[in-house]
């Protein structure tokens, strides 16, 4: 029987997506990119889940594509990556920012080349204190890529950014909190726990004004300021007419909690 490469649970409105090739750092090979297309499709079509956490299983969080997977011999054929990463990493980024709910990610270990940026890509990233990232492409000759180029400057500056990039570094979690590349680094032991919490949180809030915040900020990185405040009109005409911003308004007034449905 095939590995189980992504393993998916469902529980308390939270899907929890754990990459799982632990003996190769979680890295990508093809059966794996196929099961993370199928779980984030489930995911996207099922009403019951309003967030997403991913982690990876055993002592990474992933090491970016399987490398193993490909062909260097001499006298091989030259692999065409571009169409690795446009019939795979690309439609996978994509797939993570548009999803309408938030994105949660618990760094567990080493996150290296796509690794890295899956997780930069993320709405919410936390990392366990041992973590690290690593922007390992240089190494091996290539550029970052899975929206590196793109979130490492918004993230960090052009200045480390490219530093990072061009030097392969491994940066630890608790630098990567303190320059801004992630939310927040926490004590190993407790990681699961507390990106579980937030998750849940996360779940019990108004999912459909999460994912119009998430467009709404995610546009802002190419918009001009005119441009950001027309969306924010349209974006909040949309979140005004959700069951969701009813019931926050009546709670306030009626000094109770909402309960929210996410819709
Ligand atoms: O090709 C395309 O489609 C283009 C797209 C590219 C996207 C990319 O992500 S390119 C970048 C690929 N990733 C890397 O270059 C990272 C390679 N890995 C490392 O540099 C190191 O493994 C780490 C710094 C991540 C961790 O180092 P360390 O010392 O903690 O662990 P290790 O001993 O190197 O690795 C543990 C095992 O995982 C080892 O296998 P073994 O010896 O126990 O059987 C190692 O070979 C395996 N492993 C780690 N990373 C990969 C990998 N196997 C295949 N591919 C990997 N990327």
């Amino acid at each position: 029987m095939s590995e189980q490469t992504i393993l998916l649970e469902i529980e308390q409105g939270v899907a929890l997506l754990t990459l799982n090739r632990p003996g190769s750092l979680n890295s990508f090979n093809a059966d794996m990119h196929a099961e993370m297309r199928s779980a984030i499709s489930q995911i996207r079509k099922n009403p019951e889940v309003r967030a997403l956490l991913i982690t990876g299983a055993g002592r990474g969080f992933c090491a970016g594509q399987d490398l193993s997977d490909r062909n260097v011999a001499p006298g091989a054929e030259v692999p065409d990556l571009g169409e690795s990463i446009e019939k795979r990493y690309n439609p996978l980024l994509r797939s993570l920012r548009d999803l309408p709910m938030p994105v949660i990610c618990a760094v567990n270990g080493v996150a290296a080349g796509a690794g890295a940026n899956i997780a930069l890509a993320c709405d919410i990233t936390l990392a366990a204190r041992s973590a690290s990232f690593i922007q390992a492409f240089c190494k091996i000759g290539l550029i970052p890529d899975s929206g590196g180029t793109w979130s490492l400057p918004r993230l960090v500056g052009m200045a480390r950014a490219k530093a990072l990039a061009m030097l392969g570094d491994k940066i630890s979690a608790e630098q990567a909190a303190s320059w801004g590349m992630i939310w927040q680094c926490v004590d190993d032991e407790q990681l699961m726990d507390e990106a579980l919490k937030l998750a849940r949180h996360l779940a019990s809030q108004p999912t459909a004004g999460l994912a119009l915040i998430k467009r709404a900020l995610n546009a802002s990185m190419s918009n001009s300021f005119d441009e950001q405040l027309d969306l924010e009109r349209d974006l909040q005409r949309l979140a005004g007419r959700t069951e969701d911003y009813r019931e926050g308004v009546a709670a306030f007034i009626e000094k109770r909690k909402p309960e929210f449905k996410g819709r």
